[in-house]
């Protein structure tokens, strides 16, 4: 349910401070110049990144219906194609393959550079008017109005407070692509992340017609064979670097071949690595598909990812990151396993 009554207090009050106490919660309201941006103009290109994860697909279509409700004209486009699952999401006809004419206005949703916008960067350079909504801890910035609060959970957080903000109605269709890219980006309530306001949020998502059941099964618990033989293959591999405190996995071109897999089937594999506790960090290499290079993903909480991630040209978040690199698999590795022993803490284990 929603406060309307704005002289109320505001929705994430400040506790005191004081024994006790809880601390207090961090809140950061989405800009003005933001806002102006939807009030005023018609048209609207709204981007995700490159191999989109729930929290871009699920918070750009969330914004998407909320500029659509407000009577806007609207398109949604990707890079490369959102997982299967995202056909149960409410909104299909918004996404475009390849955008037609400029918009008013751009936005690009959960993408902590342009340069992860791939071949649609020019697409969204071309717009008169940009705008960048995330929670990356990356500040290189190329629009002039942003919206970026590192403290999110995910965007999705963030398209509620836009649409608080702008006392705009969580319909059904919104309430289940915010619940959509909160529960996946915080690992269905599990992650670091994990917060008072993603809650809440959530419970009002539900409350709205959010069915959490479905959503699960739809990702999570919905896992093609094909995902199940390519973790198989690097489960069976891991191999342990740094005195075993680096768990490190390959799928490399023979096992996506042997399992009949694609890209999207390696999603989630790092984080069942991750589950191993004997590991400080986890570390996922997948092999080049064609035109492509080798991708990398890191999840650790004794060491910041994000930091690891941006000395290869990647970034994320301090649990989770990644970056990709061309060259043989062997340089990665060693460079890589360098990095990390540079910078993991001592210990006298
Ligand atoms: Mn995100």
């Amino acid at each position: 349910m929603r406060n309307n009554d704005k002289s109320q207090t505001p929705k994430n009050p400040t506790p005191k401070s004081g024994n006790g106490d809880p601390p207090a919660e961090h809140y950061m309201p989405p800009p003005a110049p933001l806002l102006a941006l939807f009030q005023t103009h018609a048209s609207f290109l709204l981007f995700g990144h490159e191999n989109p994860d729930g929290d871009a697909v699920g918070s750009a279509l969330a914004l998407g219906h909320m500029l659509r409700d407000m009577g806007k004209q609207v398109s949604v486009a990707f890079p490369t194609p959102p997982p299967d699952w995202w056909t149960h999401m409410p909104g299909a006809d918004m996404v475009t393959q390849q955008p037609s004419q400029p918009p008013d206005v751009a936005v690009s949703l959960d993408c902590d550079d342009i340069s992860r916008l791939d071949h649609l960067t020019e697409a969204y350079l071309q717009a008169p008017h940009c705008a960048e909504i995330d929670h990356h801890t990356n500040t290189r910035r190329s629009c002039e109005v942003f919206y970026v609060d590192p403290q999110a959970s995910a965007v999705g957080v963030l398209i509620h407070r836009i649409l608080t903000a702008m006392d705009q109605p969580l319909t059904a269709q919104i309430g289940t692509c915010i619940y959509w890219a909160i529960a996946t980006d915080t690992g269905f309530f599990r992650f670091a992340n994990t917060n008072a306001e993603a809650l809440r949020v959530c419970a009002e998502c539900v409350a709205a017609g959010a069915d959490a059941r479905r959503i699960a099964r739809a990702t999570v618990g919905n896992r093609p064979l094909a995902h199940l033989v390519l973790k198989g293959r690097a489960l069976a591999n891991l191999k342990q670097y740094l005195d075993g405190r680096v768990l490190l996995g390959v799928v490399s071109m023979q096992d996506f071949a042997a399992a009949g897999a694609n890209r999207t089937h390696a999603e989630g594999i790092i984080d069942d690595i991750r589950l191993a506790p004997e590991a400080d960090v986890s570390v996922l290499f997948k092999a080049p598909s064609p035109n492509n290079c080798w991708q990398v993903s890191l999840r650790s909480s004794v060491i910041d990812c994000a930091e690891v991630a941006r000395r290869f040209g990647g970034g994320g978040h301090a649990e989770a990151a990644g970056f990709s690199f061309d060259g043989p698999l062997a340089d990665g590795r060693r460079h890589l396993l360098d990095a990390l022993a540079d910078l993991l803490p001592e210990t006298d284990r």
